[in-house]
This record gives structure tokens, sequence and C-alpha cells, in this order.
């Protein structure tokens, strides 16, 4: 008998992939080996670079494995490496749960419940790990809702505006495409499962087109690539648009049949010349005509949308604009045609089982507490009132580095007053500030299931290991923080597997492709296709090839939008400068259009704790990328120290001079501020500045000014 034992997972990262993943244990309980598994047909046997090395962070020497406290009488701040056992003291888990028990009952007989602020995002996707437990703790708690908006929400709202609900192209189904336009997308640096399906499509004649302000190595491999100025894809649609309907290329009959506000959207589209919008963004007008053309003719046609488009403040704008191009053309109904941006809409799991929002009403405030948006951290630490932020558990999460506008984000977290817990795997730039540091563990050590944002197979992951150390899962946490804090409803005793029960107890008229599967299926074959009618006899789950599927208020794709109009929003999707873009005035100050964007080695901030990770990302990092003019007319040249600044703050970074971004556009990376030279990350230069649509942060609308460092600012070598 082969002593090695496989273990069925799926990677929790959030990435649209969701990738099942084996994994080898020894007999020691050791895991040995990670892989993806070569009978999924998304995952296909092979994992991203950054997860193949997952066993470096698993048994990484720096895996923060016991609870912690912040010795008494050391101010919070950036901790040398090394030095974790100068700040912090070994403490038990019964201690950590009771001090923040403790502390937190007096916090809410002093200042309400609402003093009281979760902040947690996606570093553990998986649905349990990434919201239940933790949902029905605060819940109940009474304390203040978290408004998750750091990183779809305006993409996310464009969406449902338009469809109703989050559905789009089968990844599988791009290989018969043959055009890919992957809109602010880059496939090979955060989407690389949905490359076998390109390339597929292009051995067959496909053409993939690359449209982003970044030579990305997704640009670099295409057959055409558009470098858009950024915050314009909005009037770049339109003017699509536009071509489409003055040459009659889109389907009057998809339009007349499941469309809604076409007469306003021509007219709209009418105020977009090529001419017109070859101003806006930079390109050529041929290039524009032709792109639509192209789009129309060349079919199938399937546009992969991402999440940096909408990452603008004119975002939400953009996000509809293109969402909509597939409904005018009727790309929806060919096999290869339509749209993903998220195909997450197609597993709604049993929230309010799941999450428990009705426990709000035992809490001391007997109703939901108020709304915090996360993108506004700093705001919500030094300023917010009614009651002010007096403690933070912060989980799956490293905001000191991520969220934007750093510098007020660090002087929130400085304040002596605050009491913030940490849960996590690493001592990260945000346990620097922590007053109790808890060990969590990786995937390989809990159980949980997952849906997924860029597929439709539903998996659960089951637990490769022991936890390491004294490291608890997000569930275990809360669930005895619950029981610390006197929590005596039933669900705070429930296990993993009640909860997989209970999130799967749907109704087929609320979730027909979930309703059915259950919990010993997933258990026995890992991953389980959706379970499309279509599919039943042999036919393909097309989400908009007819009505059935829009769930807006007119049942259609909605071109215009009364219930936007009812908010006082645009109905019709337009092209407006974002405050800090070259069209606004701020730009005499600070000319430059930065792009603090994600490394391709790193998962957001998730690696960086890791040597190996650090070095594959190493040629990368510390860099301003940006355009040879407008380097010499500021007398940098290549290599150079430069110091890149705004009203916000100051970051200095290494000049690299190339052709990766256009004239008026620089480009950086996220990473861990610790690594850089003076402790502050990217978003040092990024604001709070909210997208038009959703509350969601505008880290692509940020405008900077670069010079070359003073003598003796050099920025020093790694
Ligand atoms: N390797 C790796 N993979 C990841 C992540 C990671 O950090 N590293 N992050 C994960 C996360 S959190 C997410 S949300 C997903 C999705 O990740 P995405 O949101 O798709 O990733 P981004 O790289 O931010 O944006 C995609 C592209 O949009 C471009 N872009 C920026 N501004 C504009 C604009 O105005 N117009 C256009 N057309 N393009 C623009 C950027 O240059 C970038 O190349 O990826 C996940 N996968
Ligand atoms: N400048 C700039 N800023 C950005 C972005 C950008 O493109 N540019 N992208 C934005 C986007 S799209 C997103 S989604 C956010 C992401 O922001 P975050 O969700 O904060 O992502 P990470 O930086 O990966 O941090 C996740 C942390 O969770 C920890 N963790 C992992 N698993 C678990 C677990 O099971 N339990 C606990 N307790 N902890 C765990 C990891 O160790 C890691 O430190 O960043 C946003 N910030
Ligand atoms: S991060 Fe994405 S591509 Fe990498 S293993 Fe996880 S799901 Fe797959
Ligand atoms: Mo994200």
């Amino acid at each position: 008998m082969n002593p090695l034992k496989i273990v069925h997972a799926a990677c929790p990262l959030d990435c649209p992939d969701a990738c099942s993943v084996q994994i080898t244990v020894n007999t020691e309980g050791r895991a040995t080996k990670i892989q993806g598994n070569p009978d999924h047909p998304v995952t296909r046997g092979f994992l991203c670079a950054k997860v193949t090395k997952y066993l470096d962070l698993v048994y990484s020497p720096d895996r923060l494995l016991v609870p912690m406290r912040r010795k008494s009488g050391i101010a919070k701040g950036p901790v040398p490496a090394g030095k974790h056992a100068e700040v912090f003291e070994r403490i038990s888990w019964d201690q950590a749960l009771d001090t923040i028990a403790a502390r937190f009952a007096d916090i809410s007989a002093a200042f309400g419940p609402e003093s009281i602020l979760p902040y947690s995002y996606a570093g553990n996707m998986a649905a349990l790990g990434y919201g239940s437990m933790d949902r029905r703790f605060f819940s109940r708690l009474g304390a203040s809702r978290l408004d998750r908006t750091i990183c779809s929400a305006a993409g996310g709202e464009a969406l449902m505006s338009v469809y109703g609900v989050k559905l789009g192209t089968d990844p599988e189904h791009f290989r018969h495409a043959r055009t890919i336009l992957a809109w602010g997308a880059n496939i090979l640096g955060t989407n690389v499962h949905l490359w076998p399906f390109v390339q597929e499509a292009r051995q067959q004649g496909a053409r993939l087109i690359v449209i982003d302000p970044y030579k990305t190595r997704t640009a670099q491999a295409a057959d055409w690539y558009l470098p858009i100025r950024p915050g314009t894809d909005s009037a770049l649609a339109l003017g699509m648009m536009h071509v489409l309907i003055a040459e009659n290329l889109y389907d009057a009959d998809y339009v007349a049949r499941f469309t809604h506000g076409f007469d306003q959207l021509r007219v709209r589209a009418e105020e977009y010349s090529p001419a017109r919008v070859a101003e806006l963004t930079g390109l050529g007008v041929e290039d524009i005509v032709r792109l639509a053309r192209e789009y129309a003719t060349a079919i199938p046609a399937a546009i992969r949308m991402n999440y940096g488009v909408q990452r603008g403040q004119n975002g939400g704008a953009a996000a509809r604009a293109i969402a909509m191009l597939p409904c005018l053309t009727g790309a929806w109904k060919h096999l290869g045609g339509g749209l993903q941006l998220s195909t997450s809409g197609a597993f709604p799991f049993n929230k309010a089982a799941l999450e428990r929002p009705d426990l709000a009403q035992s809490s001391p405030i007997g109703r939901p507490g108020r709304i915090v948006n996360m993108s506004r951290l700093g705001h919500a630490l030094t300023e917010l009132n009614d009651p002010p932020v007096q403690a933070m558990l912060v989980y799956n999460s490293n905001p000191a580095a991520i969220a934007p506008n750093q510098n007020t984000v660090l002087r929130g977290l400085r304040r002596a007053d605050l009491f913030t817990v940490v849960h996590e795997q690493f001592f990260t730039d945000t346990t620097d500030y922590a007053d109790i540091v808890l060990p969590a563990t990786t995937f390989f050590e809990h159980k949980d299931f997952e849906g997924a944002y860029g597929q439709y197979h539903l998996q659960i992951s089951e637990q490769a290991i022991a936890p390491l150390g004294e490291a608890r899962s997000n569930v275990t946490l809360f669930r005895q923080l619950a029981q610390r804090m006197g929590f005596t409803e039933s669900c705070f005793l429930d296990t993993e597997d009640d909860m997989i029960d209970q999130a799967l107890d749907v109704t087929k008229e609320d979730s027909p492709w979930v309703y059915g599967i259950t919990r010993a299926q997933l258990e026995a074959e890992h991953s389980v296709r959706l379970k499309f009618p279509q599919e039943q006899n042999g036919g393909a789950f097309q989400p908009f090839i007819s009505g059935e599927w829009f769930r807006t208020p007119s049942c259609k794709a909605e071109f215009y939008s009364e219930a936007l109009a009812a908010q006082g929003f645009d109905p019709l999707p337009g092209y407006v400068p974002a405050e800090e873009s070259r069209h606004s005035s701020l730009a005499r100050r600070f000319p430059l259009e930065l792009l603090a964007r994600k490394g391709d080695n790193y998962m957001n901030s998730t690696f960086a704790a890791l040597p190996g990770h650090r070095a594959m990302e190493a040629a990368h990092s510390g860099l301003l990328e940006m355009h040879p003019l407008d380097a010499a007319a500021r007398g940098i040249v290549d290599g150079d120290a430069v110091e890149v600044f705004n009203e916000r703050g100051k970051i200095p970074l290494r000049a690299k001079v190339s052709a990766s971004v256009p004239a008026g556009v620089a480009a950086s990376r996220l990473g861990w501020n610790k690594l850089t030279r003076d402790g502050q990350g990217v978003n040092t230069l990024t604001s709070e500045t909210l997208t038009d649509l959703g509350g969601g942060p505008t880290f692509y609308s940020t405008l900077v000014e670069v010079r070359r460092a003073r003598a003796g600012e050099e920025v020093s070598e790694e």
C-alpha cells in the first residue's frame, strides 16, 4: 500500500481560478507536495507560480504559531525584522481570548458595541473562512458592519445594474471564441487558468486584443495591444457603440427582445464620435473604428473584463458600458461569445443561515450595526465619531499595506487608545500595530468549501494536516470568542460540517444550480460541476442566450437604468474625468497618472513574507516605471533614485524607464511596506476618494509627481 495520502483541497486565495488542489501527505502527517488536479477541467493539472511554492508558506520558519501580546510600554509601529520578541510576548490562547472578551465588553459598555470594527477581506476566500462564524459573532455583538468594497464594489454594482445577476461566459467556452478582448485583464498575471482556453482559441484563428494602459505580459503576448489612458474605458466602449450603431453592426433582434433603453443609449453613444474618443483615450481614430468592426464581425466575440477597469473613479460607468457591448451585438447568442467579469452569482449559498444577520436583534443595540466602508479605513480610524472606533479585529487582511491613503491609516493604527487584534499567519505590516496577535491556520490545516468567481465548479477543501503550532482557523477563533462573550445561541457551537450543510440548504428557486448538491457528494467527488439543465442533454450553459436570467427590474439587460436614476445617478454610462486624472486641474501640480498595480508573484500582499516569492518579484519591486519622455523631461535616467509624491505623501523608488506605460502614466507595485526603504508602500500615494458606483477604492485614479532624489537619498539595494 502506498503510505502517502493524497488530500483534495481548493485554493482559497482571492483569485477567479479557484484551483482544485491535491496535497500529498506522508506518514508523519507532513505535507510533501502540492499540485493542480489534472482531472479538473479548469485547473488542468497546474497551479500558478505562487501557489506551486505554497509549502514554503505552510512550513515557513517565520509562521506565526502562538498568540502574543504587546509588551507594556512599547509603542505601536514598524518592527524591524527579527525584533518581534522585543515587542511581543507569548501568551496562552486562554489568556488571549479572555483579554479580548474583557476589552470588547468594556469598550462596548463605554462607547457602545458599534465602536468595535471587524476588518477582513479575502486573504481566505473559501466560504467559511471568508464569512461565517465571524459574521454571526459580530452581528450578535452589535459591532459596526464592514462594507467590503476594497476589490470589486464598483464593477459588481455595474454588472448588477445591467444584468441583475453576476454571471458570465464559462471560461471553458473561451476556446470557441474568434475574438477575445482582455479588457483591463492581465490574464497571465491574475487569471492564468483562462490562458490555455485563450491559446486554444488562437490556434483556431482567434485574435487576442488587450486594452490596458500597462503593457502586461498578456499585452505582450497579444495579437493587438491598445494602450488606453487610465480611466477612459467608458469613452472607448461608448465610441465602439457609436460605430456599431452608425454602421448597423448591432443585433437589432437581440436588442429588441432582451434589452431595455436602446433609444436612450443611442442618443448617448452619438456624443462619442471616434474623433472625440481618440482624444480622450489616446488611441487612434482608425483603431477605434476597427476595434468596433472586428468585435462585431469576427464572432463569437468574448470579453474578459477584469477588475482593473473599475478601480478608477469613473469605474462603475466604465464597467457598465463594457458590460453592455455583448447585449448590443448579441454576442451572448454564440457559444464562446459574451462577457466574463464574475461568475459568483451562480453559487448563491444560504447566506442567512451561514451569517445569521438576525442575531443583531439580540445584540445590545437590537438592530444591525452601522456600516463602515473598508475603503476609507483612514477616515474611520481618525475621524469617525458617534461612536469613534475603539477596537478593531483584523483577519484575512493586511490593511496597513493594502488600504488607500496609507499615512492616514497608519496614523489611525498608531493610536494608543485603539485596541487592535490581528489574526494572521505572519507578522505583517498590520501586526506591527497590534495589541494582540493570534496565529491563523493555512488552508492545509482546516476544512472548508467554496464557489468561484471565474468558473462554475463547487468544491470542498479537506483538511490535509494538523494545525501547526497553536494556529486556529477563523471559524474556531470566532466560535471560541463567542463562548467567552457568553453568547448562548446554539449556532455558536456549529461545526464546519454543520455550516457547510446549512450553506448548501438552498431552495430550487433561489439557487437552482446548487440545489441538490450535498456535502456527501462534495466529499466523494471534491469538485462538482454546477447543475445546469442545459448540460443534461449535451447542451451548454450560456447565461444570456435568452431572457431567462436577467434579474433587473425590467427583466432585460438594462442600457438605461431607472433604478440608478432614482438614486440620483446617471441612468446611462458616460465619461466623467476623475478628480485625479490628466484632465483635472490637479494635474498641473501632479501631472503623472500612477497605476498602483498588483504584483504577479504576490497575491496582493500575501507571499511577501517568503524569500522565494520575494526573489521572483525582485525584478519588479521598488520601481517606478515611467515613459522615456516623462523621464527626460525631469532629467531622470534609468536606474536613478527618485522620489514619487503628492499631497498625501512620498515614497522613494528607483526609476525604470520603459515603454511599458504610455507618456503621462507611471506604474509601481503593491507589496509589504516593511520591504521598502522608508517602510511606506505604494498606497501612501492613493486616496480615499470613492468610485462613482459601489463606494469602491480608486487605486487607479492617482496623480503624482516625480523628481530625482537629492544627494544622500539614493535608494539602497536590497
Ligand atoms: N498574481 C496575482 N494574481 C492575483 C492578484 C494578485 O495580487 N497577484 N490579485 C487577485 C485579486 S484581489 C483580484 S481582484 C483579481 C483580479 O485582478 P484584476 O483586478 O484584474 O487585476 P489588476 O492587475 O488590478 O487589473 C487588471 C489590469 O487592469 C489594468 N488597468 C488599470 N487601470 C485601467 C484602466 O483604467 N483601464 C483599463 N482598460 N485597464 C486598466 C491594469 O494595468 C492591469 O493590468 O486577481 C487576483 N489574482
Ligand atoms: N495599490 C493597490 N492596493 C490594492 C490593490 C491594488 O491593486 N493596488 N488591490 C486591492 C484588492 S483588489 C484587494 S482584494 C485588496 C486585498 O487586500 P487583503 O485582502 O488585505 O489581501 P492581502 O494583502 O493578501 O492580505 C491577506 C492577509 O490575510 C492573511 N490570511 C490568509 N489566510 C488567512 C486565514 O485563514 N485567516 C486569517 N485570519 N488570515 C489569513 C494573509 O496572511 C494575509 O496577510 O487589496 C487592495 N489593495
Ligand atoms: S492563486 Fe489562483 S491560480 Fe494560483 S493556485 Fe490559487 S486559484 Fe489557482
Ligand atoms: Mo481583489
